[in-house]
């Protein structure tokens, strides 16, 4: 192994230099800024160092042994102790590395394969539809396993006799998605309760402003009710503008607050409003101050309800394992956004499947209030299934 440091004005020029004498495997093992130059460290400019590893042996100089190889040069220079190495001993590092990319690609078909031959020997004794159904699931993204359990349900439920029908087999089968899918849980304001504080919080991007923008405009002029919002988006100047845009044109009251003692007093203020919003900083759930942050405020305004938004253009297992950070703060309901950007929609299942939480509402579009909706399970199950051609090109939306 050679590891070395090499400074420069930045990283891709710190990294240009690497790659030029360590070859396009050196890998970056750390990079940090570093000053350099100056008198009593004025007019010091920032550089940047960058530590960088290669395996001498095998990978690092193998783009230069494939050179030498094709080219014919017979005695390169620069390897190994001695300064050069053998014919022999290039073929066999070349060799090596071909074997081993090789072996790695046979590695991941064989599991393909493994699991494709698990998949059809737990769904061979079902029926055709079944065996229909599974297909379908797993192609829209469901989890094998959630799948089988599903086509399980659904084949028990279906007699023989009525076993042919393909229509009658159909409803079964969005009847059993549509259980799995049932808790739909929107925001509800009524009574006498004032000064309902609902938190929204998720990871960065997912449509969190937008979405408050959406049930604030919604809740204001479909529903009568008053409404205030509080953001806690003070890292960027851009992020407070956008919710306070929103709040003009609906014509509602904004606080911009940067610490506890702040929303506090906010939601004293606010406390005869019908409810408050209180829009989150998107942060990074694996970045434990982020949500250390988080769950200071909440635990000082004690929100009535925590929404988590999910944009269903993220990956299942992310999903889950981003619903498990925040749920440590404590998580009431969840937002599918995004539906119009997805093709499959099989990720909502496995994420209801895993965290067992109501979902409150699902977005399907930029429009303010419009792409806003109440999830009916009987469409979540169509969408699931892969049935009709709710959001692909072509639909209309
Ligand atoms: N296609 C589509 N875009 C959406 C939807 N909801 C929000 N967006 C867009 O997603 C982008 C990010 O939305 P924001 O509301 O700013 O997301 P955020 O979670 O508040 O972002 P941060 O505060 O930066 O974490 C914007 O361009 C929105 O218009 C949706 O349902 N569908
Ligand atoms: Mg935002």
């Amino acid at each position: 192994m050679i590891i070395k440091k090499y400074v420069a004005q930045d990283l891709k020029e710190a990294m240009r230099k690497a790659k030029e004498e360590l070859g396009s495997n050196a890998i970056i093992l750390q990079t940090r800024h570093i000053k350099r130059g100056g008198i009593l460290g004025i007019f010091r400019s920032p550089q940047v160092e960058v530590t960088v590893a290669v395996d001498d042996t095998l990978q690092v100089n193998s783009d230069r042994l494939r050179q030498d190889m094709f080219s014919g040069s017979a005695d390169p220079k620069g390897y190994g102790s001695t300064g050069k190495i053998s014919e022999k001993e290039r073929m066999s590092a070349y060799w090596q590395k071909d074997v081993l990319e090789e072996l790695q690609k046979m590695k991941s078909i064989i599991t393909d394969v493994k699991s494709k031959i698990c998949e059809i020997e737990s769904i061979k004794g079902m029926s055709e539809h079944a065996q229909s159904f599974y297909k379908r699931l797993v192609n829209n993204n469901v989890d094998a396993e959630i799948a089988r359990e599903i086509v399980n349900n659904v084949e028990l439920r279906l007699p023989e006799s009525k076993n042919s029908n393909e229509d009658w087999a159909e409803d079964v089968c969005l009847y059993t998605l549509q259980e799995y899918m049932s808790e739909v849980r929107p925001i509800k304001i009524g009574g006498r309760k004032k000064g309902n504080l609902v938190f929204v919080v998720g990871p960065t991007g997912v449509g969190k402003t937008t979405t408050i923008a959406k049930l604030a405009a919604n809740m204001t002029f479909a529903e009568g009710k008053s409404v205030a919002l509080i953001t806690l988006d003070t890292y960027r100047v851009s992020a407070a503008q956008q919710l306070r845009t929103f709040a003009e044109i609906i014509g509602i009251p904004i606080s911009v607050v940067f610490n506890c003692a702040d929303l506090k007093e906010s939601i004293r203020h606010y406390r005869d409003k019908d409810i408050i919003f209180v829009d989150t900083a998107g942060r990074s759930p694996y970045n434990e101050e982020n949500m250390e942050e988080l769950r200071q405020f909440i635990e000082a305004a004690r929100p009535d309800e925590t929404i988590l938004v999910l944009s269903v253009t993220t990956d299942s297992s992310d999903l889950v394992s981003i619903f498990k950070r925040f749920d440590d703060i404590g998580v009431d309901k969840v937002i599918f956004t995004k539906l119009d950007e997805a093709r499959h929609y099989g990720q909502i299942l496995n994420v209801i499947y895993e965290i067992r939480k109501p979902i409150a509402y699902f977005t399907d579009g930029q429009n303010v209030p419009d792409d806003i909706k109440i999830p009916d399970p009987r469409y979540l199950a169509e969408l699931v299934l892969g049935k009709g051609e709710k959001y692909c090109e072509g639909s209309g939306r």
